[in-house]
């Protein structure tokens, strides 16, 4: 039986420490906003592993697609013996790459859900016993030390959650990344593309409303965590394209001036009828700037793949 490794980065209150600061920033400056991460209790990730199967939201099925047909020519273009995921979640997108890589010694989920990781972990080890699994609990966003693994090694961050950092955190992450890779590693990432602005709006805001549920449930997360006393119902869903900065906006829309009380943070917040609480930015991006955001960080894009549409892209880069 090989070895599964659990390693715990992230002290135990470290989520409550955070989601204080972040909620105490985000809703005490005009605009109000809160990072996505608070999104993924058991009730948000539930959500959006639905939303991944919604006629509406192709980035899902078009990242599998390519995974599917490439699997084979990443395997061969790095010949990786340990394979990093970021944000690995349930791995199942992960699970068509390592059946693509014969000489695959290790594998490091690293992910901010314990459960996320022992699930996945205990499914695959029962199916590539010879595997080695290294689970991180961490928050990569927040730089990351990795294991000492076989090489060379293939890092992956798949889903085109890159697109939830703002242009400035994704030139902090990216020269993270290039911090953790040696000459003959490489870089696997997910990103969603630019596109007509009616699918991409439809993708966030799919009409049987789970999209809707999703965003609101960070006021159900706030609520339980914080005590406070937000109403779910008095907040509209809204999802709109930044044209000019090629990105998704979700944000809850103030039906009506309300005041807010978090005990957790001892505030009131106050909102306007009609004001937004920005909830997550999904950028969406074209090859070229994929291309100068990865160079600007001393990686080389080397393979840039797309499913049959060109709705979706996976690039590999090396330092
Ligand atoms: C998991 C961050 C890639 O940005 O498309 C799905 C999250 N938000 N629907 C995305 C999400 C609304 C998703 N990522």
């Amino acid at each position: 039986m090989s070895p599964f490794l659990l390693t715990r980065t992230l002290p135990e209150d470290a989520a409550g420490a955070a989601l204080r600061a972040d909620v105490l920033h985000g809703l005490t400056r005009t605009p109000k906003s809160l990072p996505p991460k608070w999104f993924y209790d058991a009730r948000g990730s539930a959500l959006f592993d639905e939303i991944t199967t919604l006629p509406e939201y192709y980035p899902t099925r078009a990242e599998r697609e390519i995974l599917v047909d490439r699997a084979a020519e990443i395997a061969a273009a790095t010949g990786a013996r340990t394979l990093v995921e970021l944000g690995s979640g349930s791995s199942d997108k992960t699970r068509h790459l390592i059946d693509a890589m014969p000489e695959l010694h290790t594998y490091v989920p690293v992910d901010v859900s314990e459960s996320a990781l022992t699930g996945a972990a205990n499914t695959l080890i029962a199916e590539r016993p010879a595997l080695d699994v290294h689970a991180l609990i961490a928050d990569f966003t927040r730089g990351l030390a990795l294991p000492g693994t076989p090489g060379p090694r293939l890092v992956a961050f798949l889903g085109g959650t890159i697109g939830n950092l703002l242009p400035a955190e994704r030139a902090a992450f990216l020269t993270s990344v290039r911090g953790l890779l040696s000459p003959g590693d490489a870089l696997l990432l997910g990103t969603d593309l630019v596109k007509d602005e009616g699918v991409l709006v439809a993708a966030y805001d799919d009409t049987t409303g789970v999209t809707a549920a999703f965003n609101k449930n960070v006021l159900h997360v706030i609520n339980r965590e914080l005590g406070a006393d937000f109403d779910p119902d008095a907040y509209a869903h809204v999802a709109v394209w930044d044209r000019a900065r090629e990105w998704i906006e979700m944000r809850l829309r103030s039906r009506a001036a309300q005041t807010v009380k978090v005990p957790a943070l001892d505030l009131a917040v106050h909102f306007e009828e009609g004001e937004d609480l920005r909830t997550e930015i999904s950028a969406k991006f074209r090859e070229e700037v994929v291309k100068s955001e990865l160079a600007a960080a001393d990686l080389s894009l080397t393979h840039w793949w797309t499913d049959e549409r060109a709705r979706f892209a996976l690039s590999l880069s090396t330092p």
